[in-house]
């Protein structure tokens, strides 16, 4: 197992890849980040109630920010978003309160002009809580399923505390990267 992981991450680090990792706030971002230890996580703000934490490993560029209810905001993310290779889309699978906050978000990026051939990994976090909603219930309310059949998604159960299925979204990314790599 242990091999295994350092290889996935090896080949991802080394594709020239800028990923941008968004969800609500609390859905998990910053526990994925640092359980990722892909590199050190810088974080700079670069206006007020806006946080980009930044992993630069490489070749591989990684942003997150808190996405949701600050439309003012909005339009600086776009900066972030260009050339972007993949989005990951980090969901609180325990906060059905919020499921559809998420789902509007999740519609907003894949609509974003920017974003159109961005592959979209969604981790479908705080699986280890008792009451998350199971994936493909996820998928369901998030819209995946009325995606346009171009559109490259994955929806990964994980938790973000343990690691657990983390590698396995990454995988999946990582797979898909390099296929598309190859096509060009
Ligand atoms: P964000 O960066 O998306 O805003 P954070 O989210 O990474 O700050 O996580 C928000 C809270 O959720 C944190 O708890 C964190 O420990 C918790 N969390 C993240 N991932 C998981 C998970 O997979 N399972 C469980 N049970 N909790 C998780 P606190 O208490 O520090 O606010
Ligand atoms: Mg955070």
């Amino acid at each position: 197992m242990g091999v295994y992981i350092t290889k996935i991450l090896n080949s991802f680090r080394d594709l020239d890849s800028k990923i941008v990792m968004i969800g609500l706030d609390a859905a998990g971002k910053t526990t994925i980040l640092y359980k990722l230890k892909l590199g050190e996580v810088i974080t700079t703000t670069p206006t007020i109630g806006f946080n980009v934490e930044r992993i630069k490993y490489k070749r591989l560029n990684m942003t997150a920010w808190d996405i949701g209810g600050q439309d003012i905001l909005r339009r600086l993310w776009y900066h972030y978003y260009d050339g972007t290779d993949a989005v990951i889309f980090v969901v609180d699978s325990n906060d059905n309160d919020r499921m559809e906050a998420a789902r509007q978000e999740l519609t907003h990026v894949v609509t974003e002009d920017r974003l159109r051939n961005a592959a979209i990994l969604i981790y479908a976090n705080k699986q280890d809580l008792p009451q998350a909603m199971h994936v493909s219930t996820m998928a369901e309310q998030l819209g995946l399923k009325s995606l346009p059949k171009s559109r490259k998604w994955f929806i990964q159960s994980c938790c973000g505390v343990t690691g657990d299925g983390l590698y396995e979204g990454l995988d999946w990314l990582n797979n898909e990267l390099t296929a598309r790599r190859q096509r060009v």
